[in-house]
């Protein structure tokens, strides 16, 4: 049996799904780079172990086994073109698309920028001697 009497409720709901403005996969929150443009292509086609981000979240590249590789998750939402952008690269990424190098550094210093996981206990004690 239900308590009889007066309740309040105080309930807030958040959207099912959050903003992803540039509709990248990468929600508004997690994106480095929020109006990413899809798919990026090079302007003379991708060349070997270089990259370009497709409009399936994932990197193509110019050698079939190193497709899908890396994802958009991967780079927190940004393309081969925004990497480029935003790292100052040169004119020979953005014609045969990004190097892988410098790819996995870009992904690398996200990692780095991450904040340290707090190691508080649950329940908030902390043990002494
Ligand atoms: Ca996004
Ligand atoms: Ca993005």
């Amino acid at each position: 049996m239900l308590p009889t009497g007066n309740a309040t409720w105080d309930v807030s709901c958040s959207p099912a799904t959050p903003s992803d403005s540039d509709g990248d996969g990468v929600p508004d929150a997690d994106d480095a780079c929020p109006a990413t443009v899809l798919p990026d292509e090079p302007t003379n086609g991708l060349k070997g172990a270089r990259f370009s981000a497709l409009g399936d979240g994932t990197f193509d590249s110019g050698l079939d086994r190193l497709d899908g590789l890396y994802t958009l998750t991967d780079t927190a939402g940004g393309s081969a073109t925004d990497i480029i952008v935003s790292q100052g690269l040169g004119a020979g990424d953005l014609k045969f698309g990004l190097s892988r190098g410098a790819l996995e550094d870009f992904i690398a210093g996200l990692a780095s920028d991450a904040q340290p996981v707090s190691r508080a206990a649950p329940d908030g004690t902390i043990s002494e001697r």
